[in-house]
C-alpha cells in the first residue's frame, strides 16, 4: 500500500475549505492506504499565536479529524511537535533548499503580505518543514488543496537535490504526488470569491467553520457575495463569476458532483433558491460532524491517549529514516 501524509495546521476551527479541499478526501483514502495525519502545530507557530490556546487548539483539530472520520487507530493521527525527526529533517532541508526557490513562493507572499520584514524566518523557510513532514515517513502521495501544490513541488525539489547531493543520484527520498482532488479543492471566502476561505481570516463571514450551528450557516450563505444575474445553465457561463463558481463548487463537492450537474438542476434560478437550498445541505452534512466533535471534547484525556499513541507510532517509523538521512549528511555518530 501507498503511504500517504498530509497536515492541518491547529491555527482555528477547520472550515469547509479545510473539510472540502483536503479532509473529506483524507478519510476517503484510509480504505486503500497506510495513512499518517499530523496536526501540525510547529506550523502553527510561523505566525504570532496564543501560547494560552495552542494546546486545547491542537486537541480541537484532533476532534475534528476524528469526528469527520479519521480513524486513530487504523490510520496514525498524531501532533507535530511530539515527533521530533520533523525538526531534525527540516534543518538538513533548510540547508538544502535554495534561497531563489523559497522566493517564488506565493503562500508566503500572501501570508506577508506588506509586511515583509517583520514576519517570523520560520515562515519563510515554512515549505522545508512541510518537505521534511512527509519525507520523514517516506510518504508518496499527499492529499492537500489546491494551495499547497508549490509547495509540494518544492518539496519534490528538494528531495531531488538531496538525492544527488548526497545519494549519489540513487532515490533515498522518493517522488511525491500531490493528490488534489474534487471540485471543491479551493474553496472561496464568502466575501471575496477570489480570496481563499482561511480559518484565521479576521473575518468571521468570509468562512463556514466546522462547528457553526444550522442558524449560522443558514445566515452566513444568505449573506454570501453574490451577482444579480440568475446561474448560467452550464459551467462555460460561471466565468468571470467567481462567487457563483465558489457556491455552485461547494454543492458539487458535498453531492459528489460537478459543475455540469448542479447547474442542470439550478440553471436560470435566482440566488435566493439556490442559497436556501445549499444552506439546507451544508446544514445536513455538517451537523453530525460539530456534534460528534462536542462529544470528543468532553474528553480530554481520551483525545490525548490517541495523540500520545500516535506520536509514538509515527516515530517507529520517522526515526530510522532520518537517522538514514542523518548518516548520509555525514553527521559524527559516536
Ligand atoms: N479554502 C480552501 N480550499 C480548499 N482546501 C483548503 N485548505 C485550506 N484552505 C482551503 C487545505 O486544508 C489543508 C490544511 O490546511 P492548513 O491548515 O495546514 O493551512 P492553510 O492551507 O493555510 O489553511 P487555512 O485554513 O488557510 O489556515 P490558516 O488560516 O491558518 O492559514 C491543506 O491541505 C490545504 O490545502
Amino acid at each position: 500500500m501507498q503511504r500517504i501524509f498530509s497536515g492541518i495546521q491547529p491555527t482555528g476551527i477547520p472550515t469547509l475549505g479545510n473539510y472540502l479541499g483536503a479532509v473529506r478526501n483524507w478519510v476517503k483514502l484510509q480504505d486503500d492506504h497506510d495513512c499518517i495525519y499530523c496536526v501540525v502545530d510547529l506550523h502553527a507557530i510561523t505566525v504570532t499565536h496564543d501560547p494560552k490556546t495552542l494546546a486545547q487548539a491542537t486537541r480541537e483539530m484532533a476532534a475534528a479529524l476524528i469526528a469527520s472520520g479519521i480513524d486513530p487507530v487504523g490510520s496514525i493521527l498524531f501532533h507535530q511537535s511530539a515527533v521530533h525527526a520533523h525538526l531534525r529533517l527540516s534543518w538538513i532541508f533548510e540547508c538544502v533548499v535554495r534561497i531563489g526557490w523559497l522566493n517564488r513562493m506565493t503562500q508566503f507572499k500572501d501570508k506577508a503580505g506588506k509586511d515583509r520584514e517583520n514576519v517570523s524566518a520560520a515562515l519563510y523557510t515554512y515549505p522545508a518543514l512541510m518537505a521534511a513532514d512527509i519525507l520523514a515517513y517516506h510518504a508518496t502521495r499527499v492529499p492537500v488543496g489546491d494551495d499547497q501544490r508549490q509547495h509540494l513541488e518544492l518539496a519534490n525539489d528538494v528531495a531531488q537535490k538531496f538525492n544527488f547531493d548526497f545519494c549519489g543520484g540513487d532515490s533515498f527520498f522518493p517522488v511525491i504526488e500531490p493528490l488534489i482532488l474534487g471540485p471543491a479543492a479551493r474553496v472561496m471566502s464568502l466575501r471575496d470569491g477570489t480570496k481563499k476561505m482561511s480559518k484565521s481570516d479576521p473575518s468571521d463571514q468570509s468562512r463556514i467553520n466546522l462547528t457553526d450551528d444550522a442558524d449560522t450557516i443558514a445566515q452566513k450563505i444568505r449573506r454570501a457575495k453574490t451577482d444579480p444575474e440568475p446561474l448560467p445553465s452550464d459551467p462555460a457561463g460561471l466565468e468571470g463569476r467567481p462567487e457563483a463558481r465558489n457556491l455552485v463548487g461547494i454543492y458539487a463537492a458535498l453531492t459528489d458532483t460537478d459543475h455540469a450537474t448542479v447547474l442542470r438542476d439550478y440553471g436560470g434560478r435566482g440566488f435566493g433558491d439556490y442559497k436556501k437550498a445549499l444552506a439546507d445541505l451544508l446544514v445536513d452534512k455538517l451537523t453530525p460532524i460539530a456534534t460528534e466533535m462536542r462529544r470528543l471534547l468532553d474528553d480530554t484525556a481520551t483525545i490525548d491517549a490517541i495523540l500520545r499513541d500516535g506520536a509514538a507510532r509515527a516515530e517507529t517509523i520517522a526515526e530510522p529514516i532520518v537517522r538514514q538521512a542523518e548518516q548520509l549528511v555525514g553527521f559524527l555518530r559516536v
